[in-house]
């Protein structure tokens, strides 16, 4: 996660509101557009590091203390912020530096949640924005009786895990249930947190907040509109391909009256608490070949013992073997890395970009499992990056798109592969063979084909809901007609306009936009491609690993170093050659599997419309 901080700026020229005429000094010379820009920086670099303290410590300590902290911090960057971004229209129209201009185009984006001007809303706003993270991070099951037993209780990880392994259709459902059912008291403060970010945004000059999250993509929103529905119209028979064939199993195992065919998959079905990645149902349901083993490292980390530091170190080495350098001292020791015993956090994985050039860290709840070593390897991407932009203002340290940022780890991940498992000790060597690529592309598939149209359909919901097209009436409705349209999936039991699901997901409480994701798992593949090719393998894309390659490390280095100082267009073409995102790559990747899969679903009745 990136804190995002607004910059006070102390406006020079004569803009201060609150100046009363008849003591009014006389008007300071007028700041050019470079200094401006340079106070920007500096003011709301210095406030976005006072937020980003307030907010991890939230994250890692949930008290009415540390949410009224939090919201306070967050309340001096958005006053200053919102300053800033009015001083800089003074600027539209002239001709500037092309550096001074990009930062003062990027400036009023410099922030997920934008405030009204007026004072008490944007205390209000932060209130919300604070409370609605620690109703998420406190979330809790507690089963019938619980009141006698408070340890039967059970948190997100815990319920996740029941969603992850067993295969007891009641027990499934009433783990599924159990979590979902935190959404529901955060729909009012949701409502009201949505009408005063919308109000933020048009104060800005946007007509909503969600046009104002596809503003910021080097393009208008109607084009970015353009572009992410023609991703979604390049990826989207993949994604049918995969949900008819995972049907069709689902529906052996748990029969035919369960999971009809035609029909959307009950989502407590699928592996995973938000049916969103699905490889935890590949080893027993969904394996093309069951006899030919690719081990996961989860046997390997719970023998030997491995602990999230050593998993932690495992990442680190990676990108060291690339180039990077190694971690600051300060982020081993101010990291969270597994749930704490003692107080109540927020567990969804996140990076920290504490704001001062050099103290960099991570939160994670992690166990041994291969599951969150992919976590933190995604998780030092974001770290990385961080770091390789580090020299940069403030105003360009960020991604060079939010998609980016989700891609670099994950790029990395591309490259852990059954030989990397194996040389690294935590997977027998592979003996290749026509069927282990099946097995292994399928389970790929399961976490990056699965997720496409839950990484597009989660900021179609927002995007609506902050236009108005979706109401508060209908907020739960909407979601699912979402959730069954893209993905082909339905819940488990009825649901109404008394629960609210979309608050059982963390980016909805925690306001985090979610295409970047969506752009994200298409991306990776591109700059997998661009970084093997680099690392001169010539082999198929899906048996690359650039662990070791220095001139790889450096190709990406370079990218990393740009931040946000350049369009993402120029970032991608210096790693690529191409401008533009594109499904080719990934399509690429998963050829094997897509044949494999045709020839599945020949006789089935795949689609649920
Ligand atoms: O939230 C994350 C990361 C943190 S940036 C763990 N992801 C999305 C999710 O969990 O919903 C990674 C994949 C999608
Ligand atoms: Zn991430």
């Amino acid at each position: 996660m990136r804190v995002r901080f607004i910059l006070c700026i102390a406006l020079a020229a004569g803009l201060i509101g609150c100046v009363k005429k008849e003591s009014a000094p006389p008007a300071p010379p007028a700041e050019t557009a470079s200094a401006f820009v340079a106070r920007a920086n500096h003011d709301l670099g210095d406030l976005a590091r006072e937020m980003a303290a307030a907010a991890f410590t939230q994250d890692t300590f949930i008290t009415p203390d540390t949410q009224f902290m939090n919201a306070k911090a967050n309340d001096r960057y958005l006053a200053v912020l919102g300053q800033a971004a009015e001083g800089a229209a003074r600027f539209t129209g002239q001709s500037l530096a092309p550096a001074d201009a990009r930062a003062l185009a990027l400036l009023k984006f410099n922030v997920d949640a934008p405030a009204p001007r007026d004072a008490a809303k944007r205390d209000e706003l932060t209130q919300l924005s604070a409370q609605l993270g620690a109703m998420y991070g406190e979330g809790k099951y507690c089963p019938p009786g619980a009141a006698k037993d408070p340890a039967s209780c059970k948190n997100v990880e815990q319920l996740a895990d029941i969603l992850a392994k067993s295969r007891n259709y009641d027990e499934l459902v009433a783990a599924w249930k159990g979590w979902h059912d935190i959404g529901a008291p955060m729909r009012e403060p949701y409502r009201r947190f949505v009408e005063l970010a919308n109000e933020g945004a048009r104060e800005l000059g946007f007509k909503d907040l969600g046009v104002m999250w596809r503003a910021r993509y080097d393009m208008s929103p109607e084009e970015f509109d353009a572009e992410s529905e023609r991703l979604w119209q390049q990826v989207k028979p993949l994604y049918a391909a995969l949900q008819c064939h995972a049907r069709a199993k689902l529906a052996e195992r748990y029969g035919e009256s369960r999971v009809p065919a035609g029909k959307p998959i009950p989502a407590q079905l699928l592996g995973n608490m938000w049916a969103q990645q699905w490889s935890k149902i590949y080893e027993d349901i969904l394996k093309p070949y069951p006899a030919v083993k690719i081990e996961t490292a989860d046997r390997q980390l719970a023998l030997q013992k491995w602990d999230a530091v050593r998993m932690t170190h495992s990442a680190e080495s990676f990108y060291t073997s690339l180039g990077f350098p190694a971690l600051p001292q300060s982020f081993w020791e101010r990291s969270m890395f597994v749930r704490p015993r003692d107080r109540e956090v927020v567990c969804h994985p996140s990076a920290w970009d504490m704001g001062d050039r050099k103290d960099v860290r991570v939160k994670v709840c992690m166990a041994p499992t291969e599951e969150d070593l992919y976590t933190i390897y995604h998780e030092l991407g974001h770290v990385y990056y961080y770091i390789s932009y580090a020299q940069q203002p403030y105003l360009f340290r960020d991604g060079a798109n939010d998609g980016f940022h989700e891609a670099i780890g994950d790029t990395i991940n591309l490259s852990v592969t059954p030989a990397y498992l194996a040389k690294i000790g935590l997977a027998p060597a592979v003996q290749p063979s026509r069927e282990a690529v099946i097995n292994q592309q399928m389970k790929m598939a399961l976490d990056k084909i699965a997720f496409l149209p839950f990484g597009r359909l989660i900021d179609l919901w927002r995007w609506r809901v902050f236009s108005g097209e979706i109401t508060p009436a209908n907020y739960n409705a909407a979601w699912w007609e979402l959730r069954r349209h893209y993905q082909g999936i339905a819940p488990p039991i009825a649901r109404t306009e008394a629960d609210f699901d979309p608050g059982a997901k963390y980016h909805i409480p925690a306001n985090t936009p979610y295409t970047r994701y969506f752009l994200s798992f298409i991306l990776q593949f591109q700059f997998h491609k661009a970084l093997c090719a680099a690392a001169g393998q010539t082999g198929a894309l899906h048996e690359c690993s650039i662990f070791g390659s220095a001139a790889a490390g450096e190709r990406y280095a370079q990218m990393l170093a740009l931040g946000a100082s350049e369009p993402w267009q120029d970032a991608m073409q210096q790693l690529t050659g191409t401008r533009a995102i594109d499904a080719s790559a990934i399509t690429e990747y998963f050829q094997p599997l897509m044949g494999w899969l045709t020839e599945q679903n020949k006789n089935r009745q795949c689609g649920w419309e």
